[in-house]
């Protein structure tokens, strides 16, 4: 433990004792105490015991789930109930929890109730309290004043005592908060090797949390850079000398480990060495606290060097959404993260109730943030029923605006006041602007800057409306996020209507196959033989499949994508927004509630796509158009089965342990349903536009 925002594993009470889960021992704990904890500790005269669950959850190969060690450690300590009794009643309950998902998992629990005995020591606690150490509760100087005054007392547990007064009058809360948390939540963070690193941008792209970041920059940029700042040569063509710096967030990685487990660069003397590593976070705390501050203020990359329609390219541009509190791993943010990449600029997004709307919005903090010159993604939730139609709204109060804005501008074309003398080459360059690419759409807000600059002196009667709305002569992009829950069941009839309409709406579903936000009920999008909530003897009904149902409209683009390929994610979401009509992309989207192991979760991802379980493919209307097939399958034919992908997952394992022969009626049928849709999509993709074959 050090001076940190928010304490992880942070002290618990019981009676008068203190369990600390620490990777200090009895001898070394003291000095790494606040000087509050330490005086807290000689003045309530607590005793005081340390147990390193960690280390031990790792030895025993249960890694960072350690409840069941602290659990046991709490027992032997409190003497609430004879310690004999509560270890058979902890083992009792291991297997009546645990023994669905196998004898190993049974067995590492009961492991963890020994170690849990074993380990636990006590400190002798001296007199006095002589850290060097402060907590920064209520240190929230340098931060803006919302945060000072009213999300850092929250963040810091004391929101009670707030006065209504500290809440904004208009319910309003600053965006990119997330950033001031610093939850130190991560045991272990990666460390860049600069020589080893191909610059892929693989490990960016697959973080959940916006924690690792790269940059291109020129090398004078590097004047003032603390001592242990990292860079080397930019990788590609006409980099001029540039540099690179591939940054970790510590303070706010979550210790996931996706990226170094993702990250395809060994290196040749030491295959167990990767272009990145996982090391202990507390040492890298405040050398890394700085080399992020100054990452963070250096340029961001020119985009003419890169081509953001690439994997590595998305990831060289800012995300505007970052540092969320998804769960270490979570297989839904990276697709939020990439699209806030990609348009947050100019985004605005509905979101439905679900994980979404609470990593993405719940005070104290959002991750929703800005980009350098405060352009930055709306985001509002509304319930979890009308999301879609909350979306819509976005978009008829966008077209009608602009549409209004044009008008204006039409009328105050007329104008000839002094302000306005010589600017009707602009204004119609507004009102004919090409906005298809991202450099045209700064090149309209460039004119409409100027625009705004003549309006503020303009005397015509349309200008001071105009200057209002002038803003919505950039294009914007709205975007609909969601669960599978709200997509395929509760909001279905309002985003099946929503697409019907024709409007120019993205919507993305994070396809988890359950409803994660609320504990993994079954929705209509979990599989046939997958255990869920309210599926415990395995899901009867075969998976909803919405992005067929979908493609028979025949003018919505529907995609479906997976993180096992990045570079179709990161087409698909331009494709759609570039599509001047609804789309519909449904990522798959790995979670814990799978019973998986999330640092190695792409895996599972790409298991699902060789398997057929979840072809990839985009179905582009604009191709029928031009008298092409708009269907493009992007995934092969299965070249592992159905049992190889599903076999690796709790979710389906589970129904093996409790009703094998049930579990075997059901895999092989959802194995069939899965292998006959495949076959189904591979039909269209090779259909002719005519509907003859390719
Ligand atoms: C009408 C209604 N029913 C139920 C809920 C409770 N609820 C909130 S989030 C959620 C689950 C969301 O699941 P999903 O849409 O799949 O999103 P995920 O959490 O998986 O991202 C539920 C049931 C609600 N808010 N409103
Ligand atoms: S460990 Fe996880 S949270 Fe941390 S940088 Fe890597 S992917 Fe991101
Ligand atoms: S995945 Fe590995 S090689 Fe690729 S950018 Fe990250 S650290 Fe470098
Ligand atoms: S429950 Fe699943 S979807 Fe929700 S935050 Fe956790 S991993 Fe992500």
């Amino acid at each position: 433990m050090s001076a940190t925002r928010r304490q992880p594993g942070w002290p618990f009470f019981c009676f008068a004792n203190l369990r600390l889960n620490s990777p200090f021992n009895r001898d070394e704990v003291w000095p790494h105490l606040p000087k509050r904890v330490q005086q807290t500790i000689i003045d309530k005269k607590l005793k005081f015991f340390v147990i390193d669950g960690v280390k031990l959850g790792n030895e025993i190969g249960l890694g960072s789930r350690i409840n069941v060690i602290m659990q046991t450690a709490f027992f032997k300590i409190s003497n609430i109930i004879p310690i004999d009794q509560a270890v058979r009643e902890i083992k009792d309950a291991i297997v009546k929890s645990y023994s669905k998902a196998g004898e190993k998992v049974v067995n590492m629990n009961n492991q963890a109730v020994d170690v849990g005995l074993e380990n636990i020591q006590e400190v002798t606690v001296p007199t006095s309290a002589d850290s060097t150490i402060e907590m920064t509760i209520g240190q929230w100087a340098g931060t803006p004043d919302t945060v000072q005054n009213t999300l850092g007392p929250i963040i810091d547990g004391l929101g009670e005592n707030l006065p209504i007064s500290a809440m904004p009058d208009d319910g309003t809360f600053p965006t990119g908060t997330a950033m001031f948390e610093k939850r130190n939540i991560a045991i272990e963070t990666p460390v860049w090797d600069e020589e080893l690193c191909i610059q892929c941008g693989i490990c960016s792209f697959v973080c959940p949390h916006a924690t690792i970041r790269m940059k291109i920059y020129d090398e004078k940029e590097l004047a003032e850079a603390p001592e242990t700042f990292k860079s080397c040569a930019a990788r590609g063509k006409d980099m001029g000398g540039r540099k690179f710096t591939l940054q970790v967030a510590v303070e706010d990685c979550t210790g996931c480990g996706a990226c170094v487990y993702n990250c395809p660069v060994k290196s040749k003397e030491d295959e167990n060495h990767k272009a990145i590593n996982m090391q202990p976070q507390p040492p890298l705390r405040d050398t890394e606290r700085k080399n992020l501050d100054f990452f963070l203020n250096l340029p961001d990359t020119d985009p003419a060097l890169f081509n953001s329609a690439t994997l590595k390219g998305s990831q060289l541009l800012p995300p505007m959404f970052e540092f969320s509190g998804a769960c270490a791993g979570c297989g839904e943010t990276p697709f939020v993260k990439l699209c806030s990449q990609l348009f947050g600029d100019r985004m605005l997004v509905a979101n439905a109730t679900g994980c979404s709307s609470i990593y993405g919005g719940n005070l104290p903090s959002t991750p929703w943030t800005t980009r350098k010159d405060g352009l930055g993604p709306a985001w509002s939730n509304s319930l979890f029923e009308d999301n879609a139609e909350f979306g819509f709204g976005f978009r008829l109060a966008i077209d009608k605006t602009t549409e209004f804005a044009r008008e204006l501008l039409v009328k105050n074309m007329a104008c000839g006041c002094a302000a306005c003398k010589g600017s009707s080459e602009l204004k119609q360059a507004i009102l004919d602007a090409d906005q298809s690419s991202q450099a045209l759409i700064e090149e309209q807000r460039g004119r409409i800057k100027q625009l705004k600059a003549i309006l503020a002196k303009c005397t015509h009667e349309t200008a001071t409306q105009l200057l209002a709305d002038a803003d919505f002569l950039t294009k914007k992009s709205v975007w609909i996020h969601g669960g599978d829950g709200w997509a395929y069941d509760i909001g279905y009839g309002g985003l099946d209507h929503v697409l019907a309409t024709g409007a120019n709406v993205n919507v993305l579903v994070m396809d988890t196959e359950v409803y994660s936000n609320t504990g993994g009920q079954a929705s209509k999008a979990t599989p046939m033989a997958a255990v869920a909530q309210f599926a415990a003897g395995g899901k009867q009904m075969p998976k909803k499949d919405l992005a067929m149902m979908t493609m028979t409209y025949g003018n919505i683009y529907v995609a479906k994508v997976s993180m096992a390929n990045p570079g179709q994610v990161v087409k698909a979401m331009l494709e759609a927004d570039a599509y001047d009509g609804p789309s519909l992309i449904i990522a798959y989207s790995h979670c814990i509630a799978h019973g998986i192991n999330m640092t190695s979760a792409v895996d599972n991802c790409k298991r699902a796509v060789n398997s057929g379980y979840w072809p990839l493919f985009r179905f582009d209307p604009r191709l029928a158009a031009e008298g092409k097939n708009p269907l493009q399958l992007d995934s092969k034919a299965p070249s592992i089965s159905f049992e190889d992908f599903a076999n690796k997952e709790n979710r389906f394992r589970m129904l093996k342990k409790s009703n094998p022969e049930q579990a075997e009626q059901l895999m092989e049928a959802s194995a069939k349903d899965f292998a006959a849709r495949f076959e189904l999509y591979q039909k269209l993709a090779n259909l002719s536009a005519d509907c003859g074959t390719k």
